[in-house]
């Protein structure tokens, strides 16, 4: 039976997150929300306390972290704001290319001097002619010597305009389709890398995105992670590792809703008495209080069984999946419990379904997560 009960590093992990979410983070969340600004003063902050790089090995700079103390980390962080949290965990997404791929002098190389300092990296898979299909991506790299030559765009890159290194994925062979699909650190000083202007999004306002254009940019040889061809299965191996995090990402904005819900429901007044009297509310916490615990458990049972060496696929799709559609649901529900002021930007909710709207999307569509439950599924009773 796993034991979910927390040792007592892992509760001080917990409450140093929760801490630094409820008083670095919250605060600005409103004002980053509002008017899409970067908060970098928080991620030093964020990087200062080791809550930054958590998936790199500690030999190399990180905080060496299992993926279930991830999780707590991540859904204390969400709790005071998901964009800054997205913006927080994406050199998790981007180094773990390097952790997985890297051979031990890469590792050495890039590893240390990045987590030396506070700095940013970014995970450059989606392209603007598809992000679901990443087998069919575009971006070439062409081989000249010691070097390749990359050139295509990638876009919805998280954190591209501030970060100083990309881990890219691109095709020495379209014909080849995944096959051809090849893997590289690059760093953002290399001529031909151009990050471009920072989108205007629904939600994530703190966080940045932006595309990345590669022009005859060229990466020493030296920085290719992994085999040539064997790109598509290192983001795949990727993505098995950092969608147990969003699961917990999303878990924290559907806590958030449901407490913002509950305090409401006793302040509120109609019919002589709190909303929190009224069965409607009633149930409505109800439902909502199952799907965010579900949703926590879910996430950890992913966490459980990656640690315990299972590949993670199933797992941390059903997690990711099921913790965003919770996320969506019960800051949904939030709103309705607040009525008229739920949908004011004066009252906190409305936000967090703006947040939740994403977690559906990024680190693969839930509509990819539910092929690749069933496929992974069907596997088994095969
Ligand atoms: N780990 C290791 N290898 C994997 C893998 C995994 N989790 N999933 C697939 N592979 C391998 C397969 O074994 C297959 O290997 P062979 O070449 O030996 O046959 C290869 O990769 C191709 O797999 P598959 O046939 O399943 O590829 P598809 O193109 O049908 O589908 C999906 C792959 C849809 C699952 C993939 O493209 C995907 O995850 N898309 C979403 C991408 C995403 O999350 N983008 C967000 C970016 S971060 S914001």
């Amino acid at each position: 039976m796993p034991d979910f009960s927390l040792t007592p590093e892992q509760e001080s992990l917990r409450d140093a997150a929760r801490k630094f979410a409820r008083t670095e983070m919250a605060p600005h969340a409103a004002e980053c929300d509002r008017t899409g600004r970067f908060p970098e003063e928080v991620y030093r902050k964020a990087y200062d306390l080791g809550l930054m790089n958590l998936n790199v090995p500690t030999e190399h700079g990180g905080s060496g972290l299992g993926l279930f103390e991830q999780c707590l980390i991540v859904e204390e962080l969400a709790h005071g704001c998901g964009g800054m949290t997205t913006s927080i965990i994406a050199n998790c997404l981007a180094l773990e290319p390097i952790i997985l791929g890297g051979s031990p002098e890469q590792q050495t190389r890039l590893l240390d001097p990045f987590c030396a300092q506070y700095q940013l990296a970014s995970f450059c898979l989606t392209e603007p002619s598809g992000g679901s299909d990443a087998g069919g991506l575009s971006t070439r790299a062409r081989r000249s010597g010691d070097e390749y030559v990359l050139d295509g765009e990638k876009c919805f890159i998280t954190n591209a305009p501030h970060a100083s290194l990309y881990t890219v994925f691109a095709t020495i062979d379209p014909a080849l389709h995944h096959r051809g699909i090849t893997a590289f650190a690059v760093p953002r000083s290399t001529p031909g890398v151009t990050p471009g202007p920072d989108e205007d999004k629904m939600g994530h306002r703190a966080s940045s995105t932006s595309t990345v254009r590669f022009e005859g940019a060229r990466v020493p040889v030296a920085n290719r992670l992994g085999p040539e061809g064997e790109g598509f299965s290192l983001a795949m191996r990727t993505l098995d590792q950092t969608r147990t995090p969003i699961g917990a990402l999303a878990t924290g904005i559907a806590q958030a809703a449901l407490d913002h819900a509950a305090k409401y429901a006793l302040e509120r007044r109609t019919f002589g008495k709190p909303i929190g009297e009224h069965q409607a509310i009633q149930i409505k916490l109800a439902n909502m209080a199952q799907a965010v615990r579900a949703a926590r458990l879910l996430t950890w049972y992913s966490a459980w069984t990656i640690a315990g060496g299972a590949k993670g696929t199933l797992e941390s799709s059903i997690a990711k999946c099921f913790a965003s559609d919770t996320a969506l649901h019960v800051a949904d529900e939030a709103i309705q419990t607040f009525g008229g002021y739920g949908y004011m930007r004066a009252y906190p909710v409305e936000k967090l379904l703006r947040d939740a709207k994403l977690t559906q999307i990024y680190e693969g569509a839930n509509e990819i997560q539910r092929t690749v439950i069933a496929r992974e599924l069907l596997r088994e009773y095969a």
